[in-house]
């Protein structure tokens, strides 16, 4: 097979979200449960109620850590180095599953090669935890009957993303805890529906299903059903990729479709640069956001609640949404707009409904056929689903049959992050999300309530550095990086450790995307939003920035 972390990595859970209750121990590394998955969080805290032991490993002291029985606070980017002492230290012990490694995987040997090197005491150096605390979490690990491993972007927006999951996939697979129920490697996804988005094939490289567009019989069926000949076989471009086009002149026009880049993408300033560099500029949109300022057309599309069809869950189930109120003005279903520029380009893209769109995705998608509107009329369920006897598959892997084989070990080296603390910058940004805002705020910072609890975006400072910066908890400092400066209020916490920062990207008037680095994985281009290096400076107005750039009317 390609690797089970190319797999995993085009990101799915192997295990159920029921399946967490009952697993000995659950290792959450990287992933601010609580705040950012909070209803998988319940499972995890029941898990804990029942019996489990909740190991977490995560730069910050996060809320999560309340329910952990140990906490591993390593630093920010070394996870592949404290890993690889993990795996060192299992292999050591003897406590990997030889006869899971014999039958089911290949290049162990490759592995262990690998992972020779990092001792506990050579990691330590990297990671920041003691030698002693690195052969500790392997004992917990490496002694458990099984570990339900569960990670997010603490892992994948790295430029070492994708060595980053494939190291959690390897210890999962040293362990032999894949292929079992309650046992497997588990990234959480973060949008409601940004699963059925993969699946459906938002990609550059596959169609529905994850059907390979290099493949030409794969082409040759889309190409039947939709009536046209010779659907290109390349890669289409990631986003920056896309940017870098069209500062090159490449790409002369882009298509948005419910996304806020200004807020959202790294460097705000090589963003706003390169949407003023694009010719032509479409925004499809539920609201007026920071992008469309930059449109040339913005279309008003109907949100959530407006609209009928199927989301699929961090579980890979299909299920039912259903329209409950009626759109506002003009807005329209985005299929319905996107089929409607189609027609005006002269490709008849026609379709009454999303069922009708969904059963030509399961006529043509395997792993979904089995999956009807009527069948999901009460329940979802959890693709792959082959026909319309199956009930659907809980957890991935069952019997250790894996997509081409034997499961493939990839070994890899900790490199440190693109961009690291120096004297002029001596401090890592990490950047995420808080419990009561989403995103970009175009949503959350319309409800009052909301706005209310968590009215504006706070820089997360240790308290040695804040001391040794003269710098007073809910004090305006500046935060300054390479690529640009916000001011923004500061609160001095020891949930992050000393020479760590964190902000969010939740607020347009101190955005941590001004100051985050746009280097990015070369497997997925992922940008690196978990590690850029900043200063701060005491501000010289000790009052409230004049609030920049904002659009919304609040209401
Ligand atoms: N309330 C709320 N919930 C959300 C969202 C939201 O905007 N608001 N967004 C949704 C989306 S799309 C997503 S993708 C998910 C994201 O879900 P998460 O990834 O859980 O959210 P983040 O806040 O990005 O948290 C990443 C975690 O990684 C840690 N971290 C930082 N650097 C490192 C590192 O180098 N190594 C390790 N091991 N950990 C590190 C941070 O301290 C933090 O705890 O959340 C989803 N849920
Ligand atoms: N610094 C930093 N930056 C990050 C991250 C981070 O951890 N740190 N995380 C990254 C991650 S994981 C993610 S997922 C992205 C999210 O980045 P974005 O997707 O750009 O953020 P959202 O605020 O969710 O913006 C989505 C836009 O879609 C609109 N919208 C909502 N529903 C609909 C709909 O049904 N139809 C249409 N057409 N539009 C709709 C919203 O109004 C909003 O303008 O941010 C990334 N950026
Ligand atoms: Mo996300």
């Amino acid at each position: 097979m390609a690797g089970l972390a190319s797999t995993l990595g085009a990101g799915a859970m192997t295990n159920s979200i029921r399946e967490i209750e009952d697993v000995p121990v659950i290792f959450v590394i990287g992933s601010n449960t609580t705040e950012s998955h909070p209803v998988i969080s319940y499972s995890m805290k029941r898990a804990v109620k029942k019996g489990s032991r909740l190991i977490v490993a995560d730069p910050r002291k996060i809320d999560l850590t309340r329910w952990a029985a140990r906490h591993f606070q390593h630093r920010v980017g070394s996870d592949i180095a404290l890993l690889n002492a993990v795996m060192y230290e299992i292999i050591r012990n003897e406590w990997h599953d030889r006869a899971f490694i014999d039958d089911h995987t290949e290049g162990f040997e490759y592995l262990k090669e690998t992972v020779s090197k990092y001792t506990p005491e050579y990691a330590s150096g990297i990671c920041g935890l003691s030698a002693d605390e690195i052969r500790e979490l392997a004992s917990i690990l490496g002694t458990a009957d099984k570990v339900g491993l569960y990670y997010t972007l603490g892992i994948t927006e790295h430029t070492t993303g994708t060595d980053n999951v494939r190291t959690c996939a390897n210890l999962q697979m040293l362990l032999g805890h894949i292929g079992i129920e309650n046992a497997g490697v588990n990234p959480l996804r973060g949008q409601n529906n940004v699963q059925g988005a993969c699946d459906m094939g938002v990609l550059p490289d596959v169609f529905t299903g994850y059907q390979k567009t290099s493949d030409p019989g794969t082409r040759e069926k889309f190409e039947k059903v939709w009536g046209v000949e010779k659907l290109p076989g390349t890669e289409g471009a990631k986003i920056p990729a896309m940017f870098d086009g069209i500062n090159h002149g490449d790409i002369k026009a882009l298509y948005l479709i419910g996304e806020n880049v200004v807020m959202s993408e790294p460097n705000q300033a090589h963003t706003v640069k390169s949407l003023e560099n694009v010719e032509f500029l479409i925004v499809q949109d539920i609201f007026m956001n920071e992008t469309a300022e930059y449109a040339d057309v913005i279309l008003p599309a109907a949100c959530y609640a407006e609209i009928e069809g199927t989301f699929t869950n961090t579980e890979r189930r299909v299920q039912r949404v259903r329209r409950a109120v009626t759109p506002p003005g003009m807005a329209r279903d985005d299929w319905w707009i996107t089929g409607e520029i189609a027609k005006r380009m002269g490709f008849i893209m026609e379709y009454n409904s999303s069922e009708q769109i969904w059963n030509e995705i399961r006529s043509l998608s395997p792993s979904m056929a089995g999956i009807t509107y009527a069948r999901i009329e009460q329940q979802g369920i959890q693709w792959p689903c082959p026909d319309t006897d199956h009930t659907g598959t809980c957890y991935l892997y069952c019997d250790n049959v894996f997509p081409c084989g034997k499961a493939r070990f990839q070994p890899a080296e900790w490199k440190p992050a693109a961009e690291v603390p120096d004297e002029e910058y001596p401090f890592v940004l990490t950047t995420g999300r808080r419990l009561w805002h989403y995103h970009t705020g175009t949503q959350t910072r319309r409800s009052a309530g909301f706005i209310d609890i968590f009215p504006e975006e706070l820089i997360e400072v240790n308290p040695e550095d804040a001391q040794k910066l003269n710098i007073n908890n809910g004090e305006y400092i500046t935060a300054v990086s390479r690529r640009g400066k916000v001011t923004v209020k500061s609160w001095v916490t020891s949930r992050v450790m000393p020479g760590v920062c964190f902000m969010t990207f939740h607020f347009s008037e101190a955005c941590a995307n001004v100051l985050t680095n746009n280097a990015f994985d070369p497997v997925t281009g992922t940008a690196e939003y978990k590690a850029c290096a900043i200063r701060l400076e005491k501000s010289n107005s000790a009052s409230e920035p004049e609030k920049q750039r904002v659009h919304r009317e609040n209401k």
